[in-house]
């Protein structure tokens, strides 16, 4: 079974004044993490906006980010919508485009049974053949999954991991523990460094787009053992995420791509664009960050 290692940016999608995908903007983002040394992308996410990309436009940005990849690194694709049919289709699709594996948040909106939610993750993994990793997010889903409920999600053998975007520790741990042929994927980056001492070995997250190095800096310096530098990488990564948190995590990444020289436009509406003052919070953050 393939291992999944390292960071992985939860990658935004650039958008233009019509809110059409900026392909040329996708690419400059890729290459700099690449360059950083992240060991793939989540894409078509929740940072990816994809509740609010037209479906022809969740497969041309899945398409642009697998050839722009084009083999260097893993690509998981969230293709998780509110129908199993439709998730299907959507899996078919990225597969085609050739990702890693797919993704999906649970069905949102109605309040489905656990039974329901279960049928739907084993329904994706069947008709698709591709590797399925879960998306726990229960803040943004709705959706609260018992440690029960994983391990039994998780014993399917189309079933190969989980984003745990939730700070409950105590259910990862469990969760690396008790499924140890499975990926769990940390999803805070604020708690990366406390998510590998339970022993995660992976981490999907949305501000990876704008400091990778921090984080991939973070890792090596906790397997190598060194904790004191990984304490302050962490403290480092945590003094801009309270910053990105406070504006606004989405629009703000996107902020901070454009002071870092890429122009990813705005996050589609209705989320508003920043205001001068937003701009002037996230250039002091970035020289906090790496000096000025
Ligand atoms: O699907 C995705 O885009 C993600 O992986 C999102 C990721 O888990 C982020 N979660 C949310 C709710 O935004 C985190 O990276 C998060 O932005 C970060 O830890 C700051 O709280």
């Amino acid at each position: 079974m393939k291992q999944f290692e390292g960071i992985y940016p939860a990658i935004i999608t650039p958008i233009d004044e019509d809110e059409e995908i900026n392909e040329k903007a996708l690419a400059q983002v890729i290459e700099k993490t690449i360059g950083q040394g992240v060991s793939g992308f989540y894409v078509s996410g929740s940072t990816g906006e994809s509740f609010l990309l037209r479906d022809e436009q969740r497969v041309q940005l899945i398409k642009a980010v697998c050839a722009i990849v084009d083999g260097r690194c893993d690509v998981i694709a969230n293709i998780g919508t509110f129908s199993t049919r439709a998730s299907i289709k959507m899996a078919n699709a990225a597969a085609e485009c050739g990702v890693t594996a797919i993704s999906a948040v649970p069905p949102f909106y109605f309040s489905y049974s656990k039974r329901e939610i279960v049928q739907y993750y084993f329904d994706i993994a069947e008709a698709s053949g591709m590797p399925v990793i879960l998306y726990n997010i229960p803040k943004m889903s709705g959706v609260s999954f018992g440690t029960e409920e994983l391990v039994e999600l998780l014993a399917h053998d189309g079933i190969v991991g989980v984003k745990q975007t939730t700070m409950d520790l105590m259910q990862t741990e469990a969760l690396v523990r008790t499924c140890r042929d499975k990926a769990v994927f940390n999803g805070h980056d604020e708690i990366l460094l406390p998510a590998l001492s339970v022993g995660v070995r992976a981490s999907i997250g949305s501000t990876f787009s704008i400091m990778a190095d921090v984080f991939v800096q973070l890792k090596k310096a906790f397997d190598a053992g060194d904790m004191e530098r990984a304490r302050y990488l962490q403290g480092k990564g945590n003094g801009m995420i309270r910053t990105l948190l406070e504006i606004g995590i989405f629009p703000a990444i996107k902020g901070v791509l454009k002071l870092q020289g890429i122009d990813c436009g705005n996050c589609i509406k209705p989320f508003q664009p920043l205001r001068p003052e937003d701009y002037q919070k996230l250039e002091k953050a970035l020289v906090d960050l790496y000096g000025g």
